[in-house]
């Protein structure tokens, strides 16, 4: 069978010869309808009917996998594909490093793989439902459009982590993949797994941070995972972030396009400051203090998934060959870690400080540490726009200890320079740091539909080109 080609003949695309495994593709079948329905009830809010020019994995081969098309939303050919196999792929760290890697799930892990594969499939439907009322006030037709890709895509992803539960976890992979299907975003009964994935997305810029910010712990968590010594899943998690860069795209591109905007009405408005808030709110355009809050908020959500800074669970999942460190297999050392620290930020003795740890469990800090390098260097390249109109302004991203709710500096409160606040502190300087109530207000003030091809809301320019290098012009979602 050729790998690289996906079989659009049955209900469910696929490349993993699904129409040889028939318990698998009744089990799919029977899932089916109910994410269909989920998709209806809470994937986007109206334009279900609208025919959205959409990509769709044709293959995995990366030269050349996507098609572009009208589609329908609902009509979406949701599928399960895999990357293609390496042929004598060895699992590459921890205790079982140069043996084999594992086809079937090895008994002895099977429960901390099961896990793994639930939180990450919780969190695609999650993020569909903290986006799903956006389309209304899309800045532009371009805008909705890549809203409805990210929205489609993580669908698929929760195909993807579905497939694996039904193919390999039995009648228990069965129930978690409903349970997939019953919990909801922000719900106070039934919420989603991880704290982050319970927030608001109340605005466009909140989207566009989602996507640099969430987005992006997405893919340092697919790329651990792509380094499981479970092949399937590994697989998965490779053609995963082949979509997942394009969902970083649009949160890089995304806030760009807000401080491009804001610079130039700053420009042709004559104003040189950028904390005249209020002459640059005038404008129609989001201030740039206010742009710095909200990076405050999502990155320190963001980081909450990263989970504890000491971490059995993750120790156990390396030492296991379940979960490897970001990009493993570039790594040079011995991919074991026994005997080895690693630096980890904790608090002693009152100050935030930074503590040799024993290196297997620190995982989850060195995975931060890799985050917060590859988002500096998108936050640079926002800066650098806000000075090339010589403003003199740059957003920072808050120190590891600010506003956090999972962890060691949860329990105290930070400044955004990693300053240690009293309560009555941090009440008097919230609102310095986080977006204020009137912030919001002002936010959700602009947060006007702009459904005309090639126009774009007053606060977010144009972007340099089109998807699928289509024209200005182009009519990317045709409203029904
Ligand atoms: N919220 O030992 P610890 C994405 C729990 S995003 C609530 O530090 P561990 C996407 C933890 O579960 C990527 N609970 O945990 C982005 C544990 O509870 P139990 C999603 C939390 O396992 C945008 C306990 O605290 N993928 O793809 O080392 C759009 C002890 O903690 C949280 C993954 O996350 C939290 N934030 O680390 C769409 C990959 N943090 O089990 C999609 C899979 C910790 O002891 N997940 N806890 O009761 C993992 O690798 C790990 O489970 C975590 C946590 C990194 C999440």
């Amino acid at each position: 069978m050729n790998i690289a080609a996906v079989d659009y003949d049955g209900l469910i695309p696929n490349n993993v010869a699904l129409g040889q495994d028939e318990r698998v593709k009744r089990a799919l079948e029977k899932w089916h309808p109910g994410y269909i329905n989920w998709w209806n009830d809470m994937g986007p809010e109206g334009f279900q009917e609208s025919l959205v020019y959409l990509r769709t994995a044709v293959s995995v081969d990366p030269k050349g996998w996507a098609k572009f098309d009208y589609v329908r939303m609902p009509e979406y050919r949701w599928g399960v594909l895999l990357a293609p196999a390496h042929e004598g792929r060895t699992i590459h760290f921890g205790r079982h490093k140069g043996e084999p890697a594992w086809q079937d799930v090895p008994g002895e892990y099977r429960a901390m793989l099961r896990r793994l594969i639930v939180i990450q499939g919780d969190t695609e439907p999650a993020s569909v439902e903290q986006q799903r009322h956006l389309g209304k006030t899309a800045p532009s037709l371009y805008d909705m459009r890549n809203l409805f890709q990210v929205n489609v895509e993580e669908g698929r992803h929760l195909w993807a982590m579905v497939y694996l539960l039904q193919k390999y976890f039995g009648t228990d992979g069965r129930e978690e993949a409903e349970a997939l299907l019953q919990r909801r975003s922000g719900d106070a009964d039934t919420p989603r797994m991880l704290g982050a994935f319970n927030e608001k997305t109340p605005d466009w810029l909140s989207f566009f941070m989602f996507t640099f910010f969430t987005d992006r712990d997405g893919k340092m968590q697919l790329e651990a995972l792509a380094q499981s010594g479970f092949d399937p899943l590994s697989r998965t998690c490779r053609f995963m972030l082949t979509e997942e860069a394009h969902h970083m795209f649009v949160g890089e591109t995304g806030v760009t396009r807000v401080i491009q905007r804001t610079c130039e009405a700053m420009k042709e408005a004559g104003i040189t400051d950028p904390n005249e808030i209020e002459k640059v709110r005038k404008l129609g355009v989001i201030d740039l203090p206010t742009i710095q809050k909200k990076a405050n908020l999502h990155f320190s959500l963001t980081l909450d998934l990263f989970g504890n800074e000491i971490s059995t669970n993750a120790a156990n999942a390396f030492h296991a060959g379940i979960k490897g460190r970001y990009r493993e297999d570039r790594l040079k050392d011995d991919h074991q870690l026994e005997g080895t620290t690693y630096p980890v930020l904790r608090l002693v003795d009152g100050k935030i400080q930074n503590v040799e740890t024993p290196a297997l469990s620190a995982l989850n800090m060195r995975l931060r540490d890799d985050y917060v390098v590859d988002c500096n260097a998108g936050v640079g390249r926002w800066n650098k726009v806000i000075e090339s109109f010589g403003i003199p302004f740059q957003i920072k991203l808050p120190n590891v200890a600010f506003h956090r709710h999972i962890g060691e500096f949860s329990s105290i409160k930070a400044g955004v320079d990693g300053n240690l606040l009293s309560d009555a502190e941090w009440a008097k300087r919230r609102n310095d740091y986080l977006p204020s109530d009137s912030d919001k207000d002002f936010i959700e003030s602009l947060m006007q539909p702009q459904f005309e091809p090639n126009k774009f809301a007053s606060w977010i320019s144009a972007p340099k080109v089109g998807i699928d290098n289509k024209p200005g012009e182009f009519e990317y979602v045709k409203i029904a």
